[in-house]
């Protein structure tokens, strides 16, 4: 058998065409993408960066999120991570992980990520009984992945990548499934479930998925969020994430635009279908810096908690690569300053505020119990993939 595209090429051809999909869908895009590669270009960078993108999709099930991982698994892309956004203070009902290379090796080649959501439909707070078992049954019934290119996606798995023809198809068929649909919504479903959470009725109000966005990496948050304002782009109030210092840019910031409306279509309770248009889709663009230990990561939630996070980062974490490498608040390979490990994940609560980019408004969940299982533990033993824990990776890049 010959393999002439490897998993990586796989990975990065699968990249590219969702961006080329997502541009001709959100044209808004295409100038988040000049403007992040205006600014690399001046501060001075490599292709690979400008390259460089982070997706998210939703899903409503773990029978869903079990086929998205074994379709990723075919692109290197593997569980990382979990994340809980359904807390008191984000109040998105949703759990969630990162699928992305794993091995410093593969992540040399190609670093597309993409940030996976599942409705947490047994969380109470949320979801009634009655919603529950009519959302469940609703997720049911729906299909987003053809079952024949989930086993295509374990083939190529096991293989380790696939001839040219076969890639092609594979990575063609895959995108398809997170194109927009044509397809008419319920209105009154999707305005059901709108009334409970935005983002439930993006996932659970509709019978397809979609790619909610693809991130950019920019090396100049600061400066691409100053000149897309110029551009008259509405962005949303802040940069999430550290604050800018003076120091080593540490973890990961990210900012978006505000959500378009988009034309949809709607069918009515009386069976008529007409045009219509929902907010759902946003831009957002991203800096990553060095990943931090979990000694690293304490002191950043600690600093984050500050009322001018700002004004006190100082107090937190040292001006220079060298005293960050010393006292062990972050990854360098070999403990080597000059060779920061990039922050590959993501960090929920900011994860919560790019959520909210399409909300006019915040979800209503009682405050009460949540009385449900959701875990790192529950998410791998529904998908049957081990999730892996990104400290131990983080460790092993930097041992390397
Ligand atoms: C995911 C929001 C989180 C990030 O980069 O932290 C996210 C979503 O909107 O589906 O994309
Ligand atoms: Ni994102």
């Amino acid at each position: 058998m010959s393999l002439s595209v490897q998993t990586w090429q796989l990975r990065a051809q699968f990249a590219a065409a969702l961006s080329r999909l997502y541009a001709t869908e959100v044209p808004l895009y295409s100038t988040l993408v000049e403007v992040s590669a205006e600014v690399n270009r001046e501060v001075g960078t490599t292709e690979r960066v400008i390259a460089e993108r982070h997706g998210a999709i939703r899903v409503g099930s773990p029978r869903e999120l079990a086929d998205v991982a074994d379709l990723f698994a075919a692109f290197g892309m593997f569980p990382v991570g979990f994340y809980d956004l359904r807390d008191a203070h984000s109040q998105v009902p949703v759990v969630s992980t990162a699928f992305r290379p794993i091995d410093p090796d593969e992540l040399d080649h190609n670093r597309f990520r993409v940030f996976t959501s599942m409705l947490s439909t047994a969380d109470q707070r949320f979801f009634s009984p009655d919603l529950r078992t009519r959302i469940e049954g609703f997720l049911a019934r729906r299909q987003l992945f053809d079952p024949a290119l989930v086993d295509e996606a374990r083939r190529i798995a096991s293989d380790g990548g696939a001839d040219r023809e076969r890639a092609e198809r594979f990575v063609a068929d895959t995108v398809d499934a997170f194109a927009l649909s044509r397809e008419p919504i319920d209105r009154a479903w999707y305005d059901e479930l709108s009334r409970v959470s935005a983002v439930a009725a993006d996932i659970a109000g509709v019978t397809t998925t979609h790619i909610n966005h693809l991130t950019p990496r920019v090396l100049d948050i600061d400066e691409l969020y100053g000149r897309m304002s110029q551009r008259g782009v509405a962005m949303i109030d802040a940069i999430q994430g550290p604050p800018r210092s003076a120091g080593p840019d540490v973890l990961l910031r990210q900012t978006s635009f505000r959500a378009l409306a988009e034309p949809r279509r709607f069918r009515d309770d009386d069976g008529a279908v007409s045009d219509g248009t929902l907010r759902v889709r946003f831009g957002e663009v991203e800096s990553r810096g060095v990943a931090l230990t979990p000694e690293g990561r304490q002191r950043y939630d600690e600093a984050l908690a500050a009322a001018d996070p700002a004004a006190v980062w100082h107090e937190y974490f040292p001006a220079t690569d060298e005293a960050m490498a010393s006292s062990g608040l972050a990854y360098y390979r070999g403990g080597d300053p000059s060779k920061p490990i990039v922050y590959e994940d993501f960090l929920p609560a900011s994860a919560a505020g790019i959520f909210r980019s399409n909300l006019d408004f915040d979800s209503q969940s009682d405050d009460t119990a949540d009385g449900c299982h959701y875990s790192l533990d529950w998410m791998a033993g529904q998908i049957g993939h081990h999730i892996h824990d990104p400290y131990e990776l983080y460790e092993k890049a930097a041992s390397q």
